[in-house]
């Protein structure tokens, strides 16, 4: 089973187990995939028998491949009897998950499920599962009850300790049924269910028409389902399964004990530097990352953040080098290719800058330093929630956002405002001077002077 079948979910986790499969010979896995909010890709790959094509762009481009890993697309919000059903059976050895920081609906202020979250009610009072966690503990207690064995549940999303974050809040959903029906499901998950953590890594953009016509001029057929890729990928996952799995590791994924350190690095130096460029490139009009990273001035500014700010505060895996893993992540932000937008990649910035960026900005200011190139991505985010229409921002918090906002736009009334947002930054944070003077010094350069001006400051910082 797979949880949201986005395009990274095809591009990466498809692949992967599609390559297991043809390296080791067990050729007997296939991937029942579930899409979440929107059905579009379910309609997209059922007609095509779940097949569809992966295209990589840029350097080392591998061929146009066809992928068969896909045996069955189905709508989560249109077939939900069927989710519960898939997730209970026998013939179910995991279920995998990329539902994207959102879909995980995270109490904001303390870290658990959000009880407060209308779906996560309307699932807890016995409605049909709308959010992936709801589908997970309605499967797994129909498992339960059909006695059909361990399972694993496998969360691919980019979010630290993503195993034990999924685990948690199942069992926090748990904990909210009724008492005896609550404890039944919780002591059979304890027993039945591992939740690995993992870290994924590959740049996936949105598929657009143009990228079809591409792929329908080569293949000399329409694949409506296609997605176009970066060539890079990789998996790490925790070796920690409750039932069997498809050999990952004979298709490139790595198999270790402690995933912390790849999970802490990959979204402190590489989400956190899309995120950056992102924010900068939207307030430049950049409509791409390429485009971006293409500025020297924000390319000096991600390099400085990720050298500077989080290389002396993270803890790497044994045998990343820092300052190498930083180049590549430059060097493929770079991939013109690629068309990955910063619309995208800075949509639901509020579930995203505290996992990126806030975590790098709390460790410099403990350790008594400035998270000075930090705080750049933090103001250049704020800028984008201070100039945008809720419709435009794309995030589950913009009606929040926006309402915290003054009517005066400037440095000094926008930074205190969106600080005392407390669904994105803690009230320690928010009281401390020296980010909020960081905050207030780039969110002027950046509203104030222009992009010349943005790049003095940045050439000067
Ligand atoms: C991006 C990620 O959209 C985003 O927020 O930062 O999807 C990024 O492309 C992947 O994590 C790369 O592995």
């Amino acid at each position: 089973m797979h949880l949201g079948l986005g395009a990274f979910a095809r591009a990466h986790t498809a692949v992967f187990t599609e390559d297991a499969m043809l390296a080791s010979g067990d050729s007997y896995w296939g991937i029942t995939g579930v899409t979440q909010r929107s059905d579009i890709v379910a309609r997209q790959l059922a007609p095509q028998d779940g097949l569809f094509s992966v295209v990589e762009r840029g350097s080392g481009a591998a061929p146009l491949r066809l992928v068969s890993s896909i045996t069955e697309a189905i709508s989560g919000r249109h077939n939900p009897e069927t989710v519960i059903e898939r997730i209970a059976s026998g013939r179910t050895s995991l279920v995998t998950l990329t539902v994207t920081e959102k879909g995980y609906r995270i109490d904001p202020a303390g870290g658990g499920l959000n009880l407060a979250d209308e779906q996560v009610q309307s699932d807890l009072a016995g409605g049909p599962p709308r959010t992936a966690i709801g589908q997970l503990a309605r499967g797994l207690q129909r498992r339960a009850l059909a006695d059909a064995g361990p399972l694993t549940v496998v969360s691919c999303d980019n979010l630290p300790a993503n195993g034990e974050l999924t685990q948690k809040l199942v069992l926090a959903f748990a904990a909210a049924l009724p008492s005896l029906e609550g404890e039944r499901l919780r002591s059979w998950v304890q027993e039945n269910v591992a939740f690995p953590s993992t870290m994924v890594d590959r740049m996936v953009p949105a598929t657009t028409a143009a990228d079809l016509d591409a792929v329908e001029r080569e293949l000399g057929l329409r694949d409506e389902a296609a997605v176009v890729a970066e060539p890079f990928l990789q998996w790490v996952i925790e070796d920690n399964f409750a039932a069997g799995r498809p050999r990952w590791e004979d298709s490139g994924a790595v198999f270790t004990h402690d995933v912390a350190p790849w999970e802490a690095a990959k979204l402190r130096l590489l989400n956190a530097s899309h995120s950056m460029l992102a924010y900068l490139g939207l307030a430049a009009g950049k409509a791409t990352i390429s485009e971006a990273v293409g500025e020297d001035a924000f390319l000096v500014a991600c390099r400085r953040m990720m050298i500077e700010d989080v290389l002396p505060t993270v803890e790497l895996p044994k045998g990343l080098e820092g300052e190498a893993y930083c180049e590549q992540v430059l060097s493929r932000f770079a991939n013109p290719a690629l068309g990955h937008t910063t619309a995208k990649v800075g949509s639901d910035g509020s579930q995203k800058i505290g996992l990126r960026l806030l975590t790098t900005v709390r460790a410099n200011l403990d350790a008594g330093r400035e998270p000075r190139w930090a705080s750049l991505a933090v103001a250049a985010w704020m800028h984008r929630v201070a100039s945008v229409s809720p419709a435009e921002l794309d995030d589950p918090l913009a009606a929040e956002l926006q309402a915290a906002l003054p009517s005066a736009r400037s440095a000094a009334a926008v930074v205190p405002a969106l600080l005392n947002c407390r669904s994105v930054f803690d009230g320690q944070l928010a009281a401390n001077s020296s980010f909020m003077d960081l905050l207030t010094h780039w969110y002027s350069a950046i509203d104030a002077h222009g992009l010349d001006g943005l790049r003095n400051e940045i050439n000067h910082g």
